[in-house]
């Protein structure tokens, strides 16, 4: 059986290809809601409703084992009620404080994550649980967003542009970068470029795909499956296009066989 893992656009690649590292024979699906990105701008009842829906219905579809919410601006929010409907176990994401909060020399990490992320009191919860002897400055982009996303379809970006969206980031001297929005990590390059070696970026890709690996042993579900069959064009769950992983466009699966 799938594991489906599920975003609002390609950004949980980077935490699908994490997974693949350690579970490489097992069997996915890769749904993303390009319908309705960026979720960083949605309002909370349209986010939990629209998550719930197209999951459930994708999830049951192709007989998920797993479902793997791989992105932290719907994880902030839906899980309770994805865990409520659906009978297999749901991973969501987190963004990596914990162990920002450790490794900073400084004591000052940032939060790069979208607008909603950053607003969410589970955000907040997190940073006081784990970070509260650190200063955590937090950073909202959707910007930051678009620009993963016209990466990966081959668009050259402007780092002009990203260098200014980043400057704040620059700014504020921290040492450890929280890359809490599972688009980021596919800027990696571009983000360590203009902030330079002295800020490392960390994000919960690693953490996630561990987390997946003792859910399926536990679970005893087997890393050997039947392939889920290509479907395009969900029209009545409004999503516009999911896909098995071998069969993700071109330009994607180049990212996932790194
Ligand atoms: N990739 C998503 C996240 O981790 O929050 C959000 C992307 C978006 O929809 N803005």
């Amino acid at each position: 059986r799938p594991i489906l893992v599920f975003d609002s656009g390609i950004g949980g690649l980077s935490v699908l290809s994490e997974i693949r590292k350690l579970l490489p024979d097992n069997d996915y699906c890769y749904l993303f809601d390009n319908a309705r990105l960026p979720y960083g701008e949605l309002a909370e009842d349209v986010l939990v409703e629209g998550c719930v829906a197209l999951v459930k219905a994708a999830a049951s579809k192709i007989d998920a084992a797993l479902v793997v919410i791989a992105c932290n601006t719907a994880s902030t929010l839906v899980l309770p009620a994805l865990r409520a409907v659906l009978s297999i176990p749901v991973v969501g994401v987190v963004p990596a404080i914990k162990p920002a909060a450790a490794q900073t020399q400084t004591g000052h990490i940032g939060l790069l994550a979208t607008p909603g992320t950053v607003r969410r009191s589970y955000t907040h919860e997190l940073v006081e649980r784990f970070a509260s002897h650190c200063k955590v400055h937090m950073f909202g982009s959707s910007e930051l967003v678009a620009m993963a996303e016209q990466k990966m379809a081959g668009i050259e970006l402007d780092m002009q542009r990203m260098q200014d969206i980043l400057q704040p980031i620059r700014d504020s001297h921290i040492d450890a970068l929280v890359l809490g929005c599972t688009h980021f990590p596919l800027l990696g390059a571009e983000l360590q470029l203009i902030l330079g070696e002295k800020v490392a970026l960390i994000d919960s890709g690693e953490a996630i795909a561990n987390r997946v690996v003792h859910l399926i042993a536990n679970e005893g579900i087997s890393d050997r499956t039947q392939p889920g069959s290509l479907q395009t064009g969900e029209a009545q769950i409004k999503m516009r296009a999911w896909y098995t992983t071998p069969s993700i466009l071109p330009g994607l699966m180049l990212s996932l066989e790194r």
